[in-house]
């Protein structure tokens, strides 16, 4: 991996390194855009979708929505119960509980079938549902699949099959299953001329994306982006109540305390057999029965942490028994199915070897798999499949179920494939995204940092390597002195005078070894510590080691295994890129006159339309935000698609819907805006 050349920049580098190389990628990525969301007729069976969705609307045909049991199943199945029930259309929801099975049952198809249900939408699954797709025909029931899943060796015969990962048409691969079922809402919408009624769905899209841990690139940072934005005045009496049960409503939340807080609560649901509640606290419109919902979902959330933590504690106890396997294996009688997966993610984080953990329930056994960088958790269980009864997973997970009297086998089998591994597989790797230094660590750097986020997968928060620091001093912090507060400067010189603070929580203990190294090299995020009216840089360590131990490379994002070959890299000077620059400012050419020029447009087209009864009902959806009107806008050319996305970024407008077309909402009467407060402006602009 090439370094950062001194002085070069931090942003622009960490930029690069993941991917985002032209000035209008790094647009793009800095300041995601509702405008830049795709068409949702790029899927190749979108037109049929909607067709058949709106046929089943007008003959007022029953329509059974058939979702999953963890968040994203969950949120899809809530997200599109909502707008099809808004819309004058007949849904009912089905949700199996995890001891059901996972995906389409045959069963569920006969039900639907006797029950005159015509029409069957799967989320979240259903790209496997071979045989049960051919039930469905024979029994004269449609079937639409939405999912985002890998299909098997052949697909379902269906009415139509939305899912991104056989559509190689839909230039975003990574939606989850809610992302895919919001791309179906946003289609339905345009068709219905209700385009503006789409933007209330991105929190529960965004809620969905985030627990299901897809990358948050492409469009799923641009649903995640303004999704979590949209939960701040979000109008869903559920997810209210969600938000504000963790502590974190009224306010726009990192994608972090979505992970952390709302999604668990959520998953602990279809954990625990108790998905229902999780669908319903979605649904409800009723504060009061939100509020005891949330409530409920928290002692779920709590019933979970017990049975994982006993689990947990029995497999350490397993472990200790003997020297540690390269694949750890474990089963036992009473553990909970729904939880186990949870409890080989802690198992890889303590000992980061592959974890396999098996619930044993008579003679049948289920079992979750994670694995470590470097290995193929469902390759490696496909070696063991004479031993298996089912698997099915990706690179990092799997699931998995057997015969009790197997598990010797699959044990011995997968230990035997890492025999010859080597060793360094087993030591966890520390991620840099830059090598920096101490005096370049400064507040203008942390907040320029912040438009990386929201963090999640396929986008982790930035992590620094400092090297030659030199410990001041120490102390020990929190109630029993776990935590650790590091006095630092920078390099060898103990007299210099600028020192920085370094805080390490769960490190008290290394207190001594710290101080007798003195001078560290030290890997850290940085973030903005507020106390009182005053900021100030906060270096949060996350490894460290004495400097003659230096271990770390500069590995930014995740892009160490794909590099760019090495001429490109070579072509990527600053000079390069700030060339590049140059050539964007001449095309579009980005002026206050230009931009204040659109605006004025958009403000004709919005007196044109403002008498329109529809638009009074949006306003009134509106309610917490500025008086403006919606207005429909397409085909623009790149220049003024630009300008627009301006205008978004500073709050003038609004996407309320629709891709070519959009529905736009115009805020009228604004008060000044500062053009420089667009990001996008300053980068694309002469400033
Ligand atoms: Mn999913």
């Amino acid at each position: 991996m090439r370094s950062r050349e001194p002085g070069a920049p931090l942003l622009p580098f960490i930029l690069k390194a993941r991917g985002h190389v032209s000035p209008a990628e790094a647009v793009a990525y800095l300041s995601p855009s509702l405008l830049d969301l795709h068409d949702p007729f790029l899927f190749r069976d979108m037109r049929a979708a909607v067709g058949r969705l709106l046929l089943a609307r007008r003959q007022g045909e029953k329509i059974l929505v058939h979702g999953d049991y963890d968040a994203d199943g969950v949120t899809a199945t809530a997200l599109l119960y909502l707008a099809l029930t808004r819309w004058g259309f007949s849904v009912i929801v089905h949700i199996p509980e995890r001891s059901a099975g996972y995906g389409l049952q045959a069963d569920v198809v006969r039900q639907a079938a006797e029950k005159d249900t015509g029409l069957i939408i799967t989320v979240d699954c259903g790209v496997k549902a071979v045989e049960e797709a051919a039930l469905a025909k024979s029994l004269g029931v449609d079937l639409i699949v939405t999912d985002h899943h890998e299909p098997g060796e052949t697909l379902p015969e269906v009415a139509a099959l939305l899912n991104p990962k056989t559509d190689g048409g839909y230039p975003c691969a990574d939606l989850a299953g809610v992302g895919v079922a919001f791309k179906l809402v946003q289609a339905v919408a345009h068709e219905l001329g209700v385009a503006a009624e789409t933007r209330r769905f991105l929190d529960i899209a965004a809620l969905g994306t985030i627990a299901d841990v897809v990358p948050l690139t492409g469009e799923n940072r641009i649903i995640v982006t303004h999704g979590l934005r949209q939960m701040a005045r979000t109008v869903h009496a559920g997810l209210r109540a969600l938000l504000k049960e963790c502590g974190i409503a009224d306010k726009t939340p990192q994608a972090g305390q979505i992970a952390f807080m709302a999604a668990p609560r959520i998953n602990a649901a279809g954990r625990m057999d108790t998905c229902r509640l999780a669908l319903n606290l979605l649904l409800t419109e009723d504060v009061a029965e939100a509020e005891a919902f949330a409530r409920e979902l928290t002692q779920e959330n709590l019933s979970r942490q017990k049975t994982e933590q006993d689990i947990l504690e029995e497999a350490h106890a397993q472990l200790a028994e003997g020297e540690l396997p390269r694949a750890i294996v474990l089963a036992s009688p009473h553990w909970k199915h729904g939880v186990i997966g949870i409890v080989a993610s802690r198992l890889v984080e303590r000992y980061h070897r592959p974890s396999y953990l098996i619930s044993v329930e008579g003679d049948k056994a289920k079992g979750s798999a994670r694995g470590i960088e470097g290995y193929h958790v469902l390759e490696a269980l496909t070696q063991q499949q004479e031993w298996l009864t089912a698997f099915g997973g990706h690179v990092h997970a799997a699931g998995f179920s057997l015969k009790p009297d197997n598990i010797d086998h699959l044990r011995s089998g997968l230990n035997e494939n890492l025999a010859d591994a080597p060793s360094d597989l087993f030591v966890p790797r520390v991620r840099v995204d830059a090598m920096t230094s101490l005096s370049e660590a400064d507040m203008a750097l942390v907040r320029d940092l912040a438009r990386l986020a929201p963090y999640g997968a396929g986008n982790p928060s930035p992590v620094f390597g400092f090297r030659r620091v030199r410990v001041l001093s120490t102390q020990r912090m929190g109630k029993e002195g776990q935590h650790l507060k590091l006095r630092v400067t920078e390099g060898e010189q103990a007299h210099k005078t600028t020192t920085q603070e370094v805080v390490a929580f769960n490190r008290g203990e290394e207190e001594e070894a710290i101080c007798t190294a003195g001078l560290i090299d030290l890997v850290a995020a940085l973030e903005i510590n507020h106390y009182r009216d005053l900021e100030s840089v906060q270096i949060l360590l996350r490894d460290w080691a004495p400097t003659q131990e230096a271990r770390w490379i500069e590995s930014p994002g995740e892009t160490v295994a794909q590099e760019t070959e090495p001429a490109a890299v070579a072509a990527e000077t600053t000079a390069e890129a700030t060339g590049a620059l140059e050539a964007t400012k001449e095309k579009t050419s980005l002026d206050r006159e230009h931009i204040a020029a659109v605006y004025k447009a958009l403000q004709q087209r919005a007196n044109e339309h403002a008498a329109h009864a529809a638009h009074k009902q949006a306003n009134r959806e509106q309610a917490n935000k500025p008086a403006g009107v919606p207005i429909i806008w397409e085909n623009a050319a790149s220049m003024e698609f630009e300008c627009v996305k301006i205008l978004e970024e500073l709050g003038l407008v609004y996407w309320l819907g629709g891709a070519n077309p959009w529905t736009l909402f115009l805020v009228s009467n604004p008060k000044k805006r500062d053009l420089t407060a667009s990001f996008r402006y300053t980068i694309l602009s002469d400033g």
